[in-house]
């Protein structure tokens, strides 16, 4: 490449250019960007890493004996192979597992035993989005695939709130509020914090991150904030802010109690009840005890979360004074019954009668993903169709091990039951499931069932060490591509960086010549190449962008390393509309309003209104008695998830390799554990080796170790498989939110914690198993 220009790319956490300097890459931030991430001295490492896979792979066992369901996943050798032999025999199982051309309509088809939820957020980029790419494969040449619905990110809560808010997602890409934050509102109580770290991200791009500049705004005009979070530093240390620390996963309680402080002072704003929403008598009969005999008090309150009675009522008498906004971070609900402190946050905003003032009201998800709260788009993205799915079947999509594992087996999903499909193939392009499931032992087991697995990665992950094919795919920085995200204000056009490393292919070259091979590539790629697609997905911008008297350059300029500015929408979005006018503008939900109380939720098995709930792993249950801590395991602040894990703001942030876990400076002391020992967390599950940091920050009885690490699990005596890299999901549990949702509960777990003090492993480096260095 010519290694004197400076060139536009794009990644999740940021734009930037870059040139190649004497065989590195030379990273410079977007010009328009306030506050660039760290994450961006992530990607240098990417182009040469020994991580990265140069030419295809198949497991050695596979090869040998053919596909069928086997325990050596996981622990098997690979066998470097030519692309044509990779091809060849990826395209015959695909045809011994009924791929075809024009399945046809009579018989089942071949798709309903092929998982391709693919679950993962691969990399920026709308073309050669890996989703989008093994969906449409697998729509081509199955018919299409078991899929998955809604998200780690957003299980528990999506559900609730598609039920009783409509759909959240869509609800918060439509209404600014962060400008509203930064000018309106007077008091941001935000469940979870408000880390800046996360709003590092946004899926397709987040280019200018507003978040420091917007809190700062708030806080130089008085806002006040009110941070409630385990973690001190969930929370940036501004002027205006005041810290309180619940026991992990009992925030509906706090929340409670502070609605009972509002009955009981006849600051429930009735008037809003009436006219928004519906349910409230059902609410207010649990809330004063009258349907189940006890009263949630705020003494109530404090005995299940920690935080004094007279603090609760204390933040419902400031609440009800002030324009407050009531937000909800993804993290609270990513839990056991992760719908409730969900709901309750609404229910709670409802009873203060917020809802139709700027900078008031309830959120969701604000601090959670950068892009939120950000103006909405006034022009369509581009976008790369996927085809039609033809099978229709779906999993929650943290159900995947018990997917494979029990075929046939009955679930619950938003109150239907459902079964799960007779899996034979899974085939992932884009996502890390060894990263981003909970409970890997069970998922390894899991992993053993399918007759084959087929995955496409840059690098060797442990999801990768599970397969069977591995099929080495580029990184954006090798491909040309447009990048885009809701709520980002700018398209960019996204500059090849460098050529492939090693016989590295883009997933859409691999997936059309698979497609050849099985007689559908017509179909696959309605004969256009990349170039092709990427002019046909940019046309409906540029046609909206023209449309709209904006500048709207053809493809031919655009491609150029062009950045265009969107046009944000100026009229109001859907909760601003349904505000003006509750019946003209119904909410997406049954009864077209806020449901306090919803006949769906109560027959599928919870309490028909937001209600405290107990889980079995928090600092109160008899499980605690075992396993005394509270693990979060939360967000990365070097990387995102486990992407990247071996770049360099990555890697300095680890101790020896290993990933550093936080715990309270006393709980430390009490257990003789210094800066820098090496700690085992374990319960029943697992165990993880981690480096420990004693912090101020965290609140007693809670230790923090972020997602990420890369999992490397290893059998030491004594301790059994332990993951001497440092990976939570080693010990945290994969059961579902609820029978409502099934969603992610990750977040949080209960482990016991001690120092390791025999010699300690070393941490396994990131490596492909024939690396090039
Ligand atoms: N315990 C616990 N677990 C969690 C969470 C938690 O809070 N606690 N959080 C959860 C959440 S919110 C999420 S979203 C998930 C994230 O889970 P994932 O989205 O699975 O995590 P990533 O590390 O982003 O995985 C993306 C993978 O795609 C690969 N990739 C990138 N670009 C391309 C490409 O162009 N082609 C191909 N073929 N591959 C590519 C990357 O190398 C990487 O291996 O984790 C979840 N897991
Ligand atoms: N840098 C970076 N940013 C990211 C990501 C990343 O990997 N790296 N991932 C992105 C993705 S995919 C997603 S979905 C979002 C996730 O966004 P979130 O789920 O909101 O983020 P987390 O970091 O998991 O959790 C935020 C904080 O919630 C607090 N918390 C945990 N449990 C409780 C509880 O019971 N009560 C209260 N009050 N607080 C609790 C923890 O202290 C934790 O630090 O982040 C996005 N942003
Ligand atoms: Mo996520």
């Amino acid at each position: 490449m010519n290694d004197t220009a400076y060139r536009q790319h794009s990644s999740h956490w940021g734009a930037f250019s870059a040139r190649m300097d004497g065989g590195r890459l030379d990273i410079r931030p977007f010009e328009a960007d306030p506050d660039p991430s760290p994450l961006l001295a992530n990607i240098p490492a990417s182009l040469d890493h020994p991580a990265r896979i140069r030419k295809p792979l198949i497991r050695r066992g596979w090869l040998e004996d053919g596909p069928g369901p086997d325990q050596r996943r996981g622990s098997d050798g690979f066998v470097e192979v030519e692309w044509e032999e990779a091809l060849q025999r990826t395209a015959q199982e695909l045809r011994r597992l009924g791929a075809a051309p024009a399945l046809p309509e009579d018989r089942p088809l071949p798709g309903a035993s092929v998982f391709g939820g693919s679950y993962g957020w691969s990399s920026a980029g709308r073309f050669h989005h890996a989703q989008s790419q093994v969906h449409r494969f697998l729509n081509s040449v199955f018919g299409g695939y078991v899929a998955s619905v809604d998200t780690y990110s957003s299980g528990a809560g999506s559900v609730i709130l598609s039920l009783v808010l409509g759909n959240a997602i869509r609800l918060n890409r439509d209404h600014p509020y962060l400008r509203e934050l930064a000018e309106e509102t007077e008091l941001l109580i935000s469940f979870g914090g408000l880390p800046l770290r996360n709003l590092a991200v946004s899926a397709g791009g987040n280019s200018r991150h507003l978040g420091k500049s917007v809190l700062q705004r708030a806080a130089a005009r008085g806002c006040g904030f009110v941070s409630v979070s385990p973690i001190a530093d969930d929370f940036s240390d501004l002027p205006g802010v005041t810290r309180i620390a619940p026991r992990p996963a009992t925030d509906t309680a706090l929340m409670l109690g502070m609605a009972y402080r509002l009955h009981q002072t006849g600051r429930v704003d009735r008037a809003y009840l009436e006219r928004y929403t519906t349910g409230y008598p059902a609410f207010e009969a649990y809330l004063t005890g009258s349907s189940d005999g006890v009263a949630k008090t705020p003494e109530w309150a404090e005995a299940i979360c920690g935080v004094t009675a007279s603090e609760i009522a204390a933040l419902a008498d400031r609440a009800a004074k002030s324009r407050t906004l009531i937000n909800v971070t993804y993290s609270l609900q990513r839990a056991e019954n992760g719908e409730q402190p969900v709901w309750m946050a609404l229910t709670l905003a409802c009873l203060l009668g917020q809802g139709g003032l700027p900078g008031a009201g309830f959120c969701y998800g604000l601090g959670s993903i950068g892009n939120i709260g950000k103006e909405a788009l006034a022009v369509p993205l581009p976008t790369m169709p996927q085809g039609h799915n033809r099978v229709g079947d779906f999993i929650p999509v943290a159900r995947i091990s018990e997917l494979l594992m029990k075929p046939g087996a009955a679930y619950t999903y938003k109150g239907e039951t459902r079964r799960y499909a007779d899996i034979r193939l899974v085939y992932w392009a884009g996502g890390n499931p060894f990263h981003h499931h909970q409970d890997l032992t069970r998922l390894k087991e899991a992993f053993s069932r399918p007759e084959t697995i087929i995955l496409h990665d840059s690098v060797f992950t442990a999801s990768a060490r599970h397969a069977d094919i591995i099929l080495p795919a580029t990184i954006t920085a090798e491909r040309n591509d447009i990048g885009a995200g809701g709520n980002d204000p700018y398209l960019f056009a996204m500059e090849k960086l460098a050529e492939p490393f090693g016989e590295a292919r883009d997933d859409y070259a691999i997936f059309a010549n698979l497609a050849d091979r099985l007689g559908c590539r017509e179909i696959f790629t309605e004969g256009r190449d990349a170039q092709g697609w990427l002019e046909e997905m940019y046309e409906p911008t540029r046609a909206a962008l023209e449309k709209r008297g904006c500048n709207a350059p053809s493809f031919e300029d655009f491609m150029q390393g062009a950045r265009i500015d969107l046009p944000v929408r100026d009229t109001p979005g859907m909760m601003a509309r349904f505000h003006e006018d509750p019946s003209g503008a119904p909410l997406e939900t049954p009864s077209g309003r806020i449901e306090l109380f919803s006949e769906i939720v109560a027959g599928a098995g919870l309490p028909g209104h937001a209600a405290w709930l107990a889980p079995a792993e928090w600092l109160c249950a008899p499980m605690a008695e075992r396993h005394p801590f509270q693990l979060v395991s939360n967000q990365p602040a070097t990387r995102l998830h486990s992407q990247l894990d071996f770049g360099a703001t990555s890697m300095a942030a680890k101790e020896k390799g290993r990933e550093v876990a936080r715990l309270n400076r006393e709980d430390a002391a009490r257990l003789g554990i210094g800066d820098g020992d090496v700690i085992r967390l374990h319960n029943e599950r697992g165990s993880v080796l981690a480096s420990a940091r004693p912090s101020d920050a965290i609140m007693q009885g809670v230790v923090q170790l972020s997602t990420g690490a890369w999992y490397a699990p290893e059998d030491l005596p004594g301790a059994g498989l332990t993951c001497v890299n440092g990976n939570p999901n080693a010990v945290t549990s994969d059961a579902g939110a609820s029978v409502l949702s099934q969603g992610c509960a990750g977040q949080l777990c209960l482990v016991s914690l001690e120092k390791w003090d025999r010699p300690a492993p070393m941490a396994w480096p990131h490596k492909a198993p024939f690396s090039a260095v």
